[in-house]
């Protein structure tokens, strides 16, 4: 069990105006912000991100969704993040998240879901590496 994970506010929370609630949320909710900032992904940087997805069929749409516009990103620290993390945010398809989780707030559907939360303490390294180097000093 590790105590960080990596998130995105995705481009649809971003343009709703969103994010700064958000971000309140996470600090609310304990967790620590280790490392913080907006950027924008190219179609073939997030073609790499969710190359996991490859093959299912909303790829190319999810694709174009995160390159669609500004995004921030961050690695957040707490006991046992990725798990209390993923509980913040609720499920992926917005209809079926929990009253007062963050996609029940603020995600449109499940495509434009608001938040990404690392779904393992594997992928969280893998991600938080993706966006930020020279973590060891936070
Ligand atoms: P989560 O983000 O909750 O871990 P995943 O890993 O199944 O969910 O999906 C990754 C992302 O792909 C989601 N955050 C969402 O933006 C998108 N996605 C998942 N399922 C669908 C779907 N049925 N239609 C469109 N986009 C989807």
């Amino acid at each position: 069990m590790s105590n960080r994970t990596f998130t995105m506010i995705k481009p649809d929370a971003m343009r709703n105006g969103h994010a700064g609630a958000i971000i309140d949320r996470f600090i609310k909710e304990g967790f620590r912000i280790v490392a913080l900032k907006q950027t924008k992904l190219s179609v073939e940087k997030a073609g790499e991100f969710y190359a996991v997805h490859k093959e299912r069929p909303f790829y190319g749409e999810l694709v174009d969704f995160m390159s669609s516009g500004v995004i921030i990103t961050a690695i957040l620290e707490k006991e046992n993040a990725v798990a209390a993390f993923r509980e913040l945010i609720g499920a992926t398809n917005p209809a079926q998240a929990a009253e007062g989780t963050i996609r029940k707030l603020y995600a449109t559907s499940v495509g434009e879901n608001a938040v990404h939360g690392s779904d393992s303490d594997e992928n969280a390294k893998i991600e938080g590496a993706f966006f930020f180097s020279g973590l060891e000093q936070f």
